[in-house]
Formats: C-alpha cells, sequence, structure tokens
C-alpha cells in the first residue's frame, strides 16, 4: 500500500492510523500548491483525478480516496487493534456518525481559513461554525479519553489531525481545556508520533 499525503493534511489521520495498525506500507508527499507534483515528480492529477489528498493506492492497484473511506478500510483489515468497532454495530454507525460530523462540518469549516480567495464574510462565518462545533465536541468529551467507546478510534485520529489546524489559522484550542487535554493526550502516542515525524512535523531524533 502507498498512502499519499500532504504534511499535517488530513491525510495525516489515515497516516496515524497504518501506524496504530502495524501496516507495512510506503508513502509519498503531494506538494498541494500549484502543479499538485509527487514526490517522485509525478503528476498527481493523473493519479486522484480528484487532486487531493488523502488517496491509498491498494495492493491490487486499486486507489481508494475519502479519508473516511480510507480509515475504515485500514480499520476493518486489523479487527484486532479495535480502531473501528465490528459493521453492523451500533458502535459502529456511532462511529460513523463522528467520522461524518468531523468531515462535513469540522473538517470543512476549516477550509475557507486556508483559502487565500475566501471572502471575509465566510471567513468570519466559518469560524463561527467552527466554535460551536468546537465547544460541542468539548462537551462530548468532557469525562471521556476518546470520542467514541473507552479506547482510541480512527474517530480519534481524525478529530487529533484537525485540532492540529487551530495553530495555523489563529484558533487557540486552548479556549477549550478538554480539547487542548485531549489533543496533548492522543499527541504521545507511539503511532501518533511515528507519524508526526515521517510527515516532518517533529523532529526524528
Ligand atoms: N473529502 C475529502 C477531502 C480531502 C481534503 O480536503 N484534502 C485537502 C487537504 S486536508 C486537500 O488535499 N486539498 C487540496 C485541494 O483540494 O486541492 C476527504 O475527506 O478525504
Amino acid at each position: 500500500m502507498k498512502l499519499y499525503y500532504a504534511p499535517g493534511a488530513c491525510s495525516l489521520a489515515p497516516h496515524i492510523v497504518l501506524e496504530e495498525g502495524g501496516f507495512t506500507y510506503e508513502s509519498e508527499t503531494v506538494d498541494l500548491r500549484g502543479g499538485k507534483q509527487t514526490g517522485t515528480g509525478k503528476d498527481f492529477n493523473q493519479i486522484n483525478a480528484k487532486g487531493y489528498v488523502p488517496a491509498l493506492l491498494l495492493d491490487d492497484g486499486q486507489l481508494l480516496t475519502e479519508g473516511p473511506a480510507i480509515n475504515q478500510y485500514l480499520a476493518d483489515r486489523v479487527p484486532e487493534k479495535k480502531l473501528a468497532p465490528a459493521n453492523g454495530t451500533m458502535e459502529r454507525y456511532r462511529l460513523q456518525e463522528w467520522l461524518t460530523f468531523l468531515g462535513t462540518e469540522l473538517h470543512k469549516s476549516f477550509s475557507p481559513l486556508f483559502n487565500p480567495t475566501a471572502s471575509d464574510d465566510w471567513k468570519n462565518a466559518s469560524s463561527e461554525a467552527l466554535n460551536r462545533r468546537l465547544e460541542y465536541i468539548a462537551k462530548q468529551l468532557t469525562g471521556k479519553q476518546f470520542l467514541v467507546g473507552d479506547h482510541f478510534t480512527i474517530a480519534d485520529a481524525y478529530l487529533f489531525t484537525i485540532l492540529g489546524w487551530g495553530q495555523y489559522v489563529n484558533l487557540d484550542i486552548g479556549k477549550w481545556p478538554v480539547l487542548k487535554e485531549y489533543h496533548g493526550r492522543i499527541f504521545m502516542r507511539p503511532a501518533v508520533q511515528a507519524a508526526l515525524k515521517a510527515e516532518g512535523l517533529i523532529p526524528s531524533a
């Protein structure tokens, strides 16, 4: 398998999941600006017509896209790691409820804040939405270690990744001590450290 990623982008979530799952995998960067070249000089648009990361090249040559699908695919390959509850259970639907919320309500509310062409009105509306969503998540996490159940799942890999973007858009998650503490705790997981090092986001020595 090969993960196409951009350092610190939403592709960090499957990168963490690959590490948590103990997979043997390759990875290749994509420069999201301009021509979308990969680390080996290929045109990423020719690899993934959607032009965005993450994308996972499977061993049979298929390309799987969309973070929540990639993360569930990976989790289901290693059920013993309990990175997702079993398919068909109520807990799995709860996980999917979170993945959808994180993708559509949280992740995509950050997008205008990274977009230099977004209007101030759009950015302000997105910031307000983000504050409401983060408030909701902080309440849900109060007294809990993880988003779903009592152990780390792919939803935590995704939330950890998104919370890391606050620093780039002047959004201090310290406003919500529960989120700050959660982020710090997930950060310390060995698999998370490995993924962050692999993406050059923390020193590797
Ligand atoms: N729906 C996609 C969205 C992926 C996405 O937003 N990727 C961003 C990085 S976090 C990206 O590659 N943006 C560059 C672009 O769209 O050109 C998913 O959930 O995987």
